[in-house]
């Protein structure tokens, strides 16, 4: 039945292009010295490592196939505590305030970079992780993080539209621009039935920024009250704001009708409302011909976390072919492990609307450390949400 869905995305996707014209060092390998008296014995698969009896993981949410970390449990005997945020930003408000407790997080990219100068991760040492050899080359040593000195690669992705199939408004041609989040004349077809965007400060203003015409990483104060301004004039016809659970919340019980959305959140929201005898699912995802983000999120250890030794050992595990497979044939997001694509489905593999092809791939940009000028978003994002 999957090969309808792909067959789906790829015809909506060429009407879109023609459209579009210091942690301590040590790994899985070392001996560890961390909270001795609670470790549990070192066991034939972690080596020497003696782990500790829990790890609190902190991740976006559906990021995971819970049976992943109750393998992980089961194998090594260590309690995992699992918790979830919406955003990076709520992530680092989080350490910044000081959280202590958590084990791994999982920062986008150009959160990885905030985080290191505020010195809130712990060094990994790959070179003493074996799986980090499983990684696809194109993710090592990515500019956000040198060296991969700080985390590795997890899962990674594209921002852009989903839609309701079958929906009049979209009847003719896929949202196909971001005009469909931001042009009221567009939008008045089907304000009434629900829109919703990501609750996310750097996706939205990076949303508006490219359908402005500017850098989804502009430092430009005029650029960045322009976008604020737009968003601002499209609220009203906005629904919700949310990109914690807004794909099984809102898109799969019909509450809206568009959303602002991560690929694989859109992926999830097709096969939960996928129907048999129609052949296909509810929810269709579109990449605006103006240009869209790609990001990665990265597994990492929180600076303050007082069992690093068991983190690195389970972001090693992470990396196995078979463990990094089973979360993309949970999430829908691609993986970055190269071995690992012998066991993620083929038809996830194939799929134009989580693995971009080429000319899909070519309109989407990361977006990077903005410097002093988050200080500039900030205060976008204050307007926005305050108004
Ligand atoms: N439901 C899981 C969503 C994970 C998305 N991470 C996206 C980060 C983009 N900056």
């Amino acid at each position: 039945m999957k090969k309808y869905f792909w067959i789906g995305l790829l015809v909506m996707l060429s009407a879109v292009a023609v459209a579009c014209g210091g942690g301590p060092a040590g790994g899985p390998g070392a001996a560890a010295t961390e909270a001795p008296a609670a470790e549990s014995p070192a066991t034939e698969d972690s080596g020497e490592v003696q782990l500790a009896p829990e790890l609190s993981v902190y991740n976006w949410a559906d990021y995971i196939d819970e049976q992943v970390l109750a393998d992980y449990e089961e194998r090594y005997g260590v309690r995992i505590i699992y918790d979830t945020f919406a955003s990076n930003e709520d992530l680092l408000t989080k350490l910044q305030a000081g959280a202590s407790g958590y084990d791994v997080i999982f920062p986008s990219d150009y959160m990885v970079v905030q985080m290191i100068e505020l010195g809130l991760l712990a060094e990994i040492d790959v070179d003493s992780m074996p799986n980090f050899a499983n990684i696809n080359e194109a993710f090592k040593n990515p500019p956000y993080d040198p060296g991969n000195a700080h985390c590795t690669p997890y899962q990674w992705g594209m921002t852009g539209i989903s839609y309701r199939r079958g929906n009049p408004a979209f009847a003719d041609s896929p949202p196909d621009s971001w005009a469909y989040l931001f042009d009221p004349a567009v939008m008045e077809k089907y304000t009434a039935e629900g829109i919703n965007v990501l609750n996310d400060q750097r996706e939205l203003m990076a949303a508006a920024l490219f359908y402005l015409g500017y850098s989804p990483n502009s430092t430009d104060r005029a650029e960045l009250e322009a976008a604020r301004d737009l968003i601002l004039q499209a609220k009203p016809s906005w629904k919700t704001f949310n990109s914690e659970d807004y794909y099984s919340t809102l898109m799969e019980s019909d509450e809206i009708v568009l959303s602002h959305a991560w690929s694989g959140d859109a992926a999830q929201a097709f096969w939960n409302t996928y129907d048999e005898a129609e052949g296909t699912g509810n929810w269709l995802f579109s990449v605006p011909k103006e240009g869209a983000v790609r990001f990665a999120d990265n597994a990492c250890i929180p600076a303050n976390s007082k069992r690093q030794e068991t983190a690195r050992h389970f972001i090693n595990y992470l990396m196995e072919p078979e463990v990094a497979a089973a979360i993309t044939n949970f999430t829908f997001y691609p993986s970055p492990n190269e071995a690992a694509k012998e066991f993620i489905d083929p038809e996830i593999l194939n799929n134009p609307g989580i693995y971009p092809p080429p000319e899909v791939a070519a309109k989407l940009e990361w977006l990077v450390d903005v410097g002093d000028a988050i200080f500039i978003y900030d205060e976008m994002w204050t307007a926005i949400k305050g108004q």
